[in-house]
């Protein structure tokens, strides 16, 4: 069985472990274009250890911005500018990027400015657009237009447009957003899907949009780099569909070209009373999709003690470990997890301008 600290292969590329850095939206770039911030942040990460480092959510477009602080891969400035950061992260780990389109969840403030719509008679505020006209609720509650085939067409060719400008940028790792409820998870979900056309009305339409996108994507993204989605898979609400068909809908896109599932929730509704949030909640749902999907799978939410991460790789739970808060709080969470876990030389996973320094040393000593 391998360990957290076992290389891992999927296509032509090889991580150092199984530790990958989850996409954090930073709400810092300007028009799109990622700056020092996104360097600095993914920078410092890739360099503490982890084996896959992929950068935050990023717009398809400046309509599927979240809020007007999202990164982006919709024109050449915003490529240009990821240029430099992979460049950077690939001197010591594997530099990946998730693409998004935020559906009904556009037009926001920053979660610190108040994480609600900005008013629609707001100058800064933009049109947004859904399956359904039906607003999210809570403090997200502007009405979405109805998506027409136009638009549904435009937005797959976005997310084609965008990976093109990935590769270009030096990405080696794609991940498409297909959860969280923005807009191709929202296109899944009947609780925001209420079409009655050929992408709504069953189980097969609603799965339709993300199959067209992965399909569409998979045509121009490499066959020897690896794609993933992170989809919700579930809501833990009454009105969603049935694990059973999200376990399907992974099969029909492993069939048409994907790598790895990265198991996430929903999050189609405010109504989140139902997630049983505790350490590692969501494994046992990511380790029933490896093994019903047969696909290789990452597991996130509320992992952080370094032997939990390595039992959930050692008992087959799921390929990847997909940390947020715990690689916020600490970029080195690699370098002290090896620690933790009794490996030989935990400072080699480090550069050599800290590993000269912290060869034999205990990581928390300061003298
Ligand atoms: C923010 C933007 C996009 C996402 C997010 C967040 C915050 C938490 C989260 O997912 O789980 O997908």
């Amino acid at each position: 069985m391998p360990t957290l600290f076992d290389p891992f292969r999927l296509k032509d590329i090889e991580l150092r472990n199984r530790i990958a850095v989850a996409p954090m939206c930073q709400y810092s770039a300007e028009d799109g274009v990622p700056n020092d911030w996104h360097l600095v942040h993914l920078g410092a990460r890739a360099a503490g250890g982890a084996g896959l480092v992929i950068a935050e959510g990023s717009a398809v477009s400046a309509q599927g911005r979240i809020t007007l602080g999202d990164a982006g891969l919709w024109n050449d400035a915003q490529a240009e500018g990821w240029q430099r950061i992979t460049a950077f992260i690939k001197r010591h780990a594997v530099p990946g990027i998730q693409l998004a389109h935020a559906g009904r969840k556009a037009s926001a403030h920053r979660p610190w400015d108040g994480d609600d719509h900005i008013a629609a008679d707001d100058p800064r505020a933009w049109d947004t657009m859904a399956p359904s006209p039906i607003a999210l609720g809570g403090g997200l509650d502007r009405i979405p237009r109805e998506m027409t085939d136009a638009d549904i067409a435009q937005a797959r060719e976005e997310f084609v447009a965008a990976a093109k400008r990935a590769l270009g940028a030096g990405f080696e790792w794609l991940e498409l957003h297909f959860a969280h409820g923005f807009l191709v998870q929202s296109f899944f979900s009947p609780l925001a899907n209420h079409r009655r056309d050929g992408y709504g009305g069953s189980a097969e339409g609603r799965a339709r949009f993300p199959l067209e996108v992965l399909a569409a994507v998979r045509d121009v993204w490499p066959e020897r780099l690896p794609l993933s989605v992170r989809l919700g898979v579930t809501d833990f609400h009454p009105g969603e569909q049935p694990l059973e068909e999200s376990i399907a809908l992974v099969r029909r896109l492993k069939s048409i070209g994907l790598d790895l599932v990265d198991v996430s929730l929903g999050f189609n509704t405010p109504d989140v009373d139902g997630v049983p949030w505790g350490p590692g909640f969501m494994v046992p749902i990511a380790e029933r999709i490896r093994r019903e999907a047969a696909i290789a799978t990452a597991a996130g939410w509320r992992i952080g003690e370094p032997r939990h991460a390595d039992a959930i790789v050692r008992n087959a739970q799921a390929d990847l470990i997909l940390l947020a808060h715990a690689e916020l709080s600490d970029p080195h969470w690699p370098y002290r997890a090896a620690h933790a876990l009794g490996l030989p030389r935990p400072h080699e996973l480090l550069p050599i301008q800290y590993a000269h320094w912290l060869n034999g040393r205990e990581p928390a000593v300061a003298v």
